[in-house]
């Protein structure tokens, strides 16, 4: 009997494991996928759309892990608006980075004094929290969304952003200030490949920038063109740029009419996470978020990667 109830016991607190195929979340909806891996593990952080949603009325954010890609451990919600006391809604797209031992999340929200976007940082001691807004008022704010932050090799640590401008600020070593004002990155055609019909905005660059570093090729990969999105690339000799446009990763597929990529290396492979209105119902504000294994062209570039159930 003590056998039997330890074991209840172990069942009840064990955190719950979903197998997931995609997309990998099928009990909520979830967008906007920004993976991050720490020790030997994959955390993934997304948004959360609302069931019912007709806007993308999102008032948190969750966290996800895996060490296997297949089974995810649910961690719950560590943040949402609430955490933001100057936040009133829209709990859009972030990003985490580690440093020295601490978790920085990045994210979009309203500011309820201005009505407009502005980004804030919350910092943990851990990938899963809990989180507390590390300044009391916003990073950045311009009214753009998205954040997106990169580390380089020099311990540099850059924010990009930006929807309908793209934006980069480097940030100081404490990862709650920044140097200089932010940059504007020129949305050249060169960069950022061309719009087709489209005067007010000549490139494909549309929103949420995911900038890393692979064989000392700087990558930025981005949603292009709203508003039947696809994912496309630019890569760079550093990570200010000057970009240049390499195509399309993930073609326009699926439900949504937005996509929003993350890409990490972990345990020897490549993985593109997006999201896509898969699960039954699913739909541009009933999102879903999957992920895709993919092997880099032996020149560095992407291969075509479509969107699966696997
Ligand atoms: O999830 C809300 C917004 O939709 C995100 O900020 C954009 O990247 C798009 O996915």
């Amino acid at each position: 009997a003590w056998t039997v109830s330890l074991l209840c016991v172990l069942v009840v607190f064990q955190p719950p494991v979903a197998r997931a195929d995609n997309p990998i979340v099928q009990t909520i909806h979830t967008a906007d996928p920004a993976p991050l891996v720490h020790n030997d593990r994959v955390y993934l952080y997304t948004g959360h759309d609302e069931d019912g949603s007709t806007w993308f009325t999102m008032k948190e954010w969750r966290v996800y892990s895996s060490t296997d890609m297949v089974n995810w451990t649910d961690h719950g919600s560590p943040m949402n608006l609430e955490t933001f006391s100057w936040a009133s809604a829209d709990a859009w797209a972030g990003h985490v980075a580690e440093r020295n031992g601490k978790f920085y999340w990045y994210v979009p929200v309203t500011n309820r004094e201005t009505g407009r976007m502005a980004i804030g940082v919350a910092v943990g001691d851990s990938p899963t929290g809990p989180f507390r807004d590390a300044l009391g008022h916003p990073l950045v704010e311009n009214g753009e969304i998205d954040p997106a932050v990169f580390i380089d090799d020099d311990g540099q640590a850059y924010l990009y952003w930006g929807n309908p401008n793209l934006w980069y600020v480097k940030l100081n070593a404490d990862m709650t200030s920044y140097s200089g004002s932010p940059t504007q990155i020129p949305l050249t055609t060169e960069g950022f490949g061309a719009r087709p019909g489209d005067s007010e905005r000549p490139t494909l660059y549309e929103e949420g920038p995911w900038v890393y570093k692979r064989n000392s090729l700087y990558y930025m990969v981005f949603a292009a063109q709203c508003c039947s999105e696809f994912i496309a690339y630019s890569t760079a000799p550093t990570a200010t740029g000057p970009w240049t446009y390499r195509g399309t990763i993930m073609p326009t597929q699926g439900a949504s009419f937005t996509n929003h990529a993350g890409v990490i290396d972990y345990k020897g492979n490549s993985y593109f996470f997006y999201h896509n209105g898969a699960l039954p119902g699913g739909g541009g504000f009933t999102r879903s978020v999957a992920v895709e294994k993919f092997t880099y062209n032996a020149d560095g570039t992407f291969p075509l990667i479509n969107m699966t159930t696997d």
